[in-house]
């Protein structure tokens, strides 16, 4: 069968009228940007790019150079197109408006421009992580506030995961669907459409040393997948853990599985450890469009209404079947404690 490149498969789109000549020319700009962010991280130590940037972000994190650069190319992709009116980026403490004298568009860009960098220096998968809402009507500088919708609004949502092939997964609400980039001829190619995650999972992926920390309901349903056979699940599960969301998030996506990041007495105070608006929403709508589930341990992800840019929120995502028990167990508790 022909191969399907994203271009075709964005005109395809369009001609079904899932998406306007607008978007498709956000998402080939962001692809185009992500092949930039794929060769900069690809030079490993040659490149001059690991390491330290000797900077902190809005989170109080240390910048690594390849999170310094890969925001600019992002920015710099996106900025006189006409798409967009303003981007987000974890790396970036306030939105960046498009600059003056160039053209705008109706589009909000947010993104994590390469999640799970602290990999980097150990050559293991790293990936960016974008969403796009739309502008409010009559906004021409649109603040922080502007960004705060629900992940139900979001128009598009995708991945790209940096690692033995760069793949871009992306939904536009109608499906979740893979591209894997042809390297010789530099453009993306259809490789699975209309992606389904099994509601059922064999393997789960936590940081287990966050273990003691958690609060009970977590305690008691990661303790029966690890009695596997012997406990009340009567089967055993295997447990993976990449600490790159978006390579954890790629496997599920890819074989099944579930996802967590969830409170713990560490993390508690801050609501959780991962952003709401440029990893947990667009990872949430990739997963729901793909027949999974993602909520916080007590409810839908996709349903919260933001309070803040740089937001955190507990994280359960992927099979279906086992994202509910985990929710349930979590509500159970909530309701025997109230
Ligand atoms: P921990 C990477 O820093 C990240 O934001 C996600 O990509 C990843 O899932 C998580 O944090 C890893 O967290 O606490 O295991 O280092």
């Amino acid at each position: 069968m022909k191969p399907v490149s994203l271009i075709q498969f964005l005109i395809e789109e369009r001609r079904a009228g899932h998406i306007n000549a607008e978007l498709s020319l956000l998402i080939e700009v962001v692809a185009r940007a992500c092949k930039r962010i794929g060769v900069a991280t690809g030079k490993g130590a040659l490149g001059g790019v690991l390491g330290e940037a000797g900077t902190g972000n809005i989170q109080g994190e240390a910048q690594k150079k390849l999170d310094v650069i890969s925001n600019e190319i992002l920015l710099e992709a996106n900025a006189w197109g006409g798409h967009l009116a303003a981007c987000a980026s974890e790396e970036m403490e306030d939105p960046q408006q498009i600059p003056d004298g160039y053209p705008k568009g109706q589009h909000l860009l947010l993104f994590d421009p390469l999640d799970g960098s602290s990999n980097i220096d150990v050559n293991i998968s790293v990936g960016t992580i974008f969403s796009v809402l739309r502008c409010p009507d009559g906004v021409t500088e649109p603040k922080a506030e502007h960004f705060l919708q629900p992940g139900t609004t979001q128009l598009a949502a995708g991945y790209v995961v940096y690692g033995p092939a760069t793949v871009l997964v992306l939904t536009f609400g109608h499906g979740t669907h893979e591209f894997t980039l042809d390297r010789e001829v530099g453009s993306f190619v259809l490789s699975r459409r209309n992606i389904r995650i099994p509601e059922q999972a064999t393997e789960f992926a936590i940081n287990m040393s966050n273990q003691r920390h958690w609060q009970a309901p977590m305690q008691r349903y990661v303790g029966e997948l690890l009695a596997g056979k012997t406990g009340p699940r009567g089967k055993d599960f295997n447990m993976r853990w990449v600490a790159s969301m978006v390579a954890d998030v790629h496997r599920i996506v890819t074989r099944g599985g579930v996802f967590y990041y969830p409170l713990d007495a560490k993390i508690e105070k801050q609501g959780g450890k991962l952003r709401i608006m440029y990893e947990a929403n667009p990872m949430a709508f990739i997963v729901e469009q793909a027949g999974g589930a993602a909520t916080t341990g007590r409810r839908r992800i996709m349903e919260i209404q933001p309070t803040g840019l740089h937001q955190r929120v507990p994280v359960f995502l992927g099979s279906k079947e086992e994202v509910e028990l985990a929710t349930h167990y979590h509500l159970e508790a909530d309701g025997a404690m109230s």
